[in-house]
């Protein structure tokens, strides 16, 4: 990853945020293909799109407090609705309700000192030359792959570029552009169309020339900066041909990407918690999702859960934000991050007797627990002696972060 990038290992932790005009049918990003409605009637929901209660500025002020240091934007989902001010069609936020959500977003974050991410969709359900993939509306018409041969995607490819430059053109610097997302086989109804169709290295090259330092995920279908696992933990470090890779798990706060009023499949803070932990611990970034309703409201399960996270990162952040893998092997049920000359320690669970650290022998003590799970103390002495003792009731949510120096104290 060239050195432009750093800052994205260092951070470690962003904030996703699904927002378009799906949010309003409260049904999940994919409702117009699950509900297979026909771009004309779909569009018909704009009509109802105001999103009067949508505040960048808090949204950028809860992802801060929550020990986030960037955040990434849905400027145009699948559904093919922008939600900036593009001149290259009217189904935008601007031409429905006369708001740039985009601008809104990108002003807070840097008012918040966030880095600027944008999501967009390679993806257009709404535009009439897009070709009609195996998810489109008319997926179950026999013509569907005739269909798609007689698509012009020339005319498609110049608007897909056409809103990139716009979006890397008009809204100043972007730090990270989170492209999304092409199929690695021909798929029924998508024979031939993906990267090749949409010009991925042409699309690739134009984006690093209107913002040369940006990131740029995997998801043109061809190799760019990071890798980007959909919401699962790789078992340990990523590596492609053996070398490391800079990687980010994208994970929903309870199992969908947009609002979706039926959900109930919440994660815990303690569980998100360890999931960032866990992803630092193998050298990687997490980046946990919102999805405000219809009316741009985040609601307020989310912001106590992200404000639960941040309770956890008050004490501990230093543990992630800056950290990475350690060489030492962690104990099951734990994990080890390291930053600087500084090992962390988290118990992923309560501990029931001594966690051995046979790698840290020597040089720090060991961790005693006691029986009754009362109270944890180590013989290793540093400043931050209260960080150490603890007691269940003690720790915020997420993991027991024991703070350790990994040479011995001068004592
Ligand atoms: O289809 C999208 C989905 O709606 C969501 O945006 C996720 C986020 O990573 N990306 C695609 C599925 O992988």
């Amino acid at each position: 990853m060239s050195s432009s990038h750093d800052w994205f290992t260092h951070d470690r932790f962003g904030l996703f945020i699904h927002f378009g005009l799906y949010s309003t049918l409260a049904r999940h990003e994919w409702v117009m293909t699950r509900e297979q409605t026909a771009p004309e009637d779909y569009e018909r929901n704009a009509r109802f799109f105001d999103p009067d209660l949508f505040d960048a500025r808090e949204v950028a002020r809860a992802a801060k407090a929550a020990g986030m240091r960037y955040a990434v934007l849905t400027a145009k989902h699948h559904e093919g609705f922008a939600m900036f001010d593009s001149k290259l069609t009217d189904y935008t936020s601007m031409q429905t309700f006369g708001r740039d959500i985009v601008r809104e977003f990108v002003d807070a974050c840097r008012e918040e000192g966030l880095r600027v991410g944008l999501y967009f969709s390679l993806i257009d359900w709404h535009h009439p030359e897009f070709t009609i993939d195996y998810h489109h509306p008319l997926r179950d018409r026999e013509d569907a792959v005739e269909l798609n041969a007689s698509r012009d995607m020339v005319m498609y490819r110049e608007y897909l570029h056409g809103q990139v430059r716009e979006l890397l053109t008009n809204y100043g610097t972007i730090d990270y552009l989170f492209y999304d997302f092409t199929y690695d086989e021909p798929r029924d109804g998508w024979e031939g169309k993906g990267p090749a169709d949409w010009d991925a290295e042409a699309l690739l090259r134009l984006t690093r020339e209107l913002q040369p330092g940006i990131l740029v995920n995997d998801r043109l279908g061809i190799p760019a900066d990071l890798v980007t696992p959909e919401q699962y933990q790789p078992d340990e470090t990523m590596t492609r041909d053996g070398v490391e890779v800079t990687w980010e798990a994208c994970q929903t706060l309870n199992g969908s990407w947009g609002y979706d009023r039926d959900n109930v499949d919440f994660k815990t803070p303690d569980l998100l918690v360890r999931m960032l932990v866990d992803s630092v611990a193998k050298g990687g970034n997490m980046l946990l999702n919102i999805g405000p309703d219809g009316r741009g409201a985040v609601t307020p399960r989310d912001l106590a859960t992200l404000a639960a996270i941040g309770d956890w990162m008050d004490r501990n952040e230093r543990s992630v934000i800056g950290a990475g893998p350690a060489a030492e092997v962690a104990p099951f049920g734990t994990r080890f991050t390291r930053r600087g000359d500084r090992l962390y320690l988290h118990l992923f669970h309560w501990p029931f007797g001594h966690v051995h650290l046979p790698d840290l022998a020597g040089r720090v003590g060991f961790a005693r627990f006691l029986h009754d799970g009362s109270e944890i103390r180590t013989s290793a002495i540093d400043p931050d002696q209260q960080a150490w003792n603890t007691t269940p009731g003690g720790q915020p949510a997420g993991t027991l972060t024991l703070h350790l120096p990994v040479t011995r104290p001068d004592v």
